[in-house]
């Protein structure tokens, strides 16, 4: 009997880890088939002999084991090599990222500890499916601690074209790493592209076509799974009373207004800078929405021990600051901007009741802020979705309108023409919108992604 081990970063040992993003997804296919995950326990402890040992718990059939991080590795493996050089330069931000050969040591040794570790608990028939950016090297670490059976790993962020990850110093190591993997998924067409001409531009790589690759003397596949969301389980969310409550809340704020939302984490890759000047574009270049519109932007903070991270955060203030000096009236507040996080079911609530929907990165994996706002939508009166061309979900959802986010005029062209706009287009675009967010949704992400990695099928 096959059974799926996982492999990431962050679990969802913590039930309240299992509501968005990598975790629900992890989760909802180990539930499935009664899995392994392994991952960071997320505490930090001396050097010794607690440091190498793994933490078992159960949960609803599934098993986590867990290890911990000694301070050394926490800074070099995560906060600085993950963080601040492989997600900067995944997300086109070269500028912003801080190359360190240490940190890198760092990070190899930290999959090859990981990998070692949990090769002896791999049994045969088992299906080993790693996960995102901070693990790129575990198949290689795998291999070397004897594993033979399938190796599948999917990247949750962009991969950048072959220039920008030739900026990685250690890019070719990486890349011959990768290629350890019996199967590479990556989340768009585009992402898939530049890793394949990566391979052949850079490494001798040929594209065998059907999606199989060769490079470094081995064969693999490599190709497009673009994540999905529980979509029934959001619209079930968007129904809830505690989606009531939040809507009821907010509508007492907004009266007749019509709200515009953003829900992101705080981060350079999402666009809010951007972001927040295209909405005071929006009130210089269509004076008749001011007084009439509400932008509200939901953001918490993360990574706030990462310095550009910090500077976000003082960035948007002072930005929300000025807008609202800048447009705001005794009885209206044009853009509020809150840094706090809130329950899947608020967020629904507010997706639900909001006009439109407000999806800019300038770099996304996927991004699922999009798909969950299309399905809390009222079917008789659907909200309408700006998205960006560079969230990987613009490959899907071409009905949404979609802006360069670098172009602030552009976007505040698209919220006005989306406030506007008439309810036969809203209905098609979102009807659209709709069935392919249902279609293709978390299970079918995961039941792609494992018929290629696991054609026998699991237990
Ligand atoms: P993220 O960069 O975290 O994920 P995203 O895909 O939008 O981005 O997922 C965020 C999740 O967190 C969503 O489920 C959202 O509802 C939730 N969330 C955001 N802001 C919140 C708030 N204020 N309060 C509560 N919840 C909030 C990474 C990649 C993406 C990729 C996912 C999954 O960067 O591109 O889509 O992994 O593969």
């Amino acid at each position: 009997m096959s059974r799926l081990v996982a492999i990431s970063n962050r679990t969802a040992v913590d039930p309240k880890a299992r509501a968005g993003g990598l975790a629900v997804a992890v989760w909802e296919s180990l539930k499935a088939t009664g899995g392994l995950w392994f991952g960071w326990s997320g505490d930090i402890v001396e050097e010794g002999p607690r440091s190498n040992t793994l933490h078992a718990h159960y949960d609803e059939g599934v098993e986590f084991l867990l290890t911990d991080l000694t301070q050394e590795e926490h800074d070099g493996y995560y906060l600085n090599y993950a963080n601040r050089v492989i997600w900067p330069v995944f997300h086109y931000r070269i500028d912003l990222a801080w190359f360190d050969r240490d940190a890198f040591t760092v990070y190899a040794a930290v999959n090859q500890r990981i990998a070692r570790q949990v090769e002896p608990r791999l049994r045969n028939g088992d299906i080993v499916w790693v996960h995102d950016y901070h693990f790129l090297l575990m198949a290689d670490g795998l291999r070397n601690a004897g594993w033979e059976g399938p190796i599948g790993f999917f990247l949750h962020i962009p991969f950048p074209a072959p220039e920008v990850f030739a900026a990685l110093p250690e890019h070719h190591w990486i890349a011959r790493a990768m290629c350890a993997y019996d199967v590479v998924g990556f989340q768009a067409e585009r992402d898939r592209y530049n890793f394949i001409q990566y391979l052949i531009e850079e490494c001798g790589g040929e594209d065998l076509g059907d999606g199989r690759v060769q490079a470094f003397d081995h064969t693999l596949t490599v190709k497009a799974y673009p994540i999905g969301i529980d979509a029934q389980g959001f619209v079930e969310a968007a129904h809830s009373d505690k989606a009531d409550e939040a809507a009821q809340r907010i509508g007492q704020f907004l009266g007749q207004r019509d709200l515009v939302i953003g829900v992101d984490r705080m981060d350079y890759s999402k666009g809010l800078p951007q972001r927040f000047e295209a909405v005071g574009r929006l009130f210089d270049n269509f004076p008749d929405t001011r007084g009439k519109v509400s932008v509200t932007q939901i953001t918490p903070p993360s990574r706030s021990k990462v310095e550009e991270y910090q500077e976000l955060r003082v960035e948007l203030d002072q930005l929300a600051g000025r807008i609202n000096g800048d447009y705001g009236d005794l009885d209206w507040i044009p853009l509020r901007y809150l840094a706090r996080s809130y329950t899947r079911e608020e967020l629904a609530g507010l997706f639900r009741i909001a006009r439109v929907g407000l999806v800019t990165p300038l770099r996304d994996g996927m991004n699922l802020v999009c798909k969950e706002f299309v399905m809390a939508q009222d079917e008789n009166d659907p909200g309408v979705l700006i998205l960006s061309e560079f969230a990987g979900a613009a490959e899907q959802l071409q009905d949404a309108l979609i802006v360069n986010p670098h172009d602030t005029d552009d976007v505040a062209e698209a919220i006005h023409a989306a406030l506007t706009m008439s309810l036969d287009e809203r209905q098609r675009r979102w009807r659209r919108l709709r069935d392919i967010t249902v279609e293709q949704d978390v299970s079918w992400w995961r039941e792609k992604f494992l018929a290629d990695l696991a054609p026998g099928g699991l237990s």
